[in-house]
């Protein structure tokens, strides 16, 4: 049985907070439980004082057998990051602008960038597989969509890793490959009705919008986004054309991180369970957990956290 673990972000102390809880005890710089693994969902570097911590603990746990570990957008953006790009000399696959060095800062800092540690960081990280899918649940970063994960398949090995021939086109915008990617790491977006625009926290009109993609049938485009509370008014009551959300087939959970939830940790649907609870946020984030004992449906019982 796993212990199901959200996004990290570099918060060393609150993860080990967490395991202990969980029952697991460290022995020889690794983490394990009597009798269960852990699964964690991705995004383990970023914002956080002590990410080289973070990705040493969760890799000794796979390397060991007492886990398994998802890629999540940051594990994706760091690769891309010091990649060259062949198609640009002197450019890489991410964009060295202001923005995107601002957002992965700490973790250069904290690795030393193109030092010996850094270039083994992102070994790993390549090794991460995209989504998993287990006998009795799955696991993604951000969006269980079947066609876009379908568009992955081809790019990827058996351990659901993408191929080393295929991180160009993951990364590189325009190409179909890099909205598969986007789509399964950072959530289905989609676009406003007849060029409609909402504002966001910023005050910048937006044209897109982060998506309740697990929802069935959301009768408007103020029921499907996923917007902070204050800018859902801004969000046009405009009603849904059927088939724009993939839905969850409730198969099996899936469980998933990514979107900075608040409050307290519960279920989305019955089979839908988000593990990310902002660990990394200035005040009140949690690093949470769902403890899975083979039941479907979910139930809010079996998450546990931790405050950061
Ligand atoms: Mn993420």
């Amino acid at each position: 049985m796993y212990d199901i673990i959200g996004d990290i972000h570099g918060h060393a102390g609150s993860l080990k907070r967490l395991l202990d809880r969980l029952g697991y005890v460290e022995s020889a710089g690794v983490w394990r439980h009597p009798s269960r693994r852990a699964l964690f969902l991705g995004d383990y570097i970023d914002r956080g004082p002590e990410q080289v911590e973070v990705v040493r603990i969760v890799r000794a746990m796979v390397d060991a057998g007492e886990a398994l570990a998802i890629m999540g957008n940051h594990e994706f953006n760091a690769v891309a990051w010091a990649t060259p790009d062949p198609h640009q000399p002197g450019a890489y696959l991410r964009p060295h602008s202001a923005k995107n060095r601002h957002q992965h800062r700490a973790f250069l800092d904290q690795v030393e960038e193109d030092s010996r540690l850094h270039r083994e960081m992102l070994d790993w990280f390549r090794t991460l597989p995209l989504y998993l899918e287990l006998p009795e649940l799955r696991a993604v970063h951000a969006c269980w969509h079947p066609e876009q994960l379908g568009r992955l398949r081809p790019y990827l090995d058996r351990g659901g890793r993408l191929r080393d021939n295929a991180w160009v086109a993951a990364a590189t915008k325009g190409e179909p490959l890099f909205e598969a990617v986007e789509t399964v790491l950072k959530g289905l977006e989609v676009a406003l009705p007849d060029g409609a625009a909402f504002h966001d926290k910023d005050g910048h009109p937006r044209r897109e919008i982060r998506t309740r993609w697990w929802l069935d049938s959301p009768a408007s485009y103020r029921d499907l986004a996923l917007v902070p509370e204050i800018t859902l008014a801004s969000v046009p009551d405009t009603p849904v054309a059927d088939g724009l959300l993939p839905g969850y087939d409730g198969e099996k959970p899936v469980f998933i991180g990514h979107y900075w939830l608040r409050g307290e940790p519960r279920p989305l649907t019955a089979d839908v369970a988000c593990l990310d609870y902002s660990v990394a946020a200035r005040q009140g984030g949690r690093l949470a957990a769902y403890r899975w004992d083979g039941r479907h449906p979910l139930s809010s019982e079996r998450f546990t956290w931790v405050e950061a």
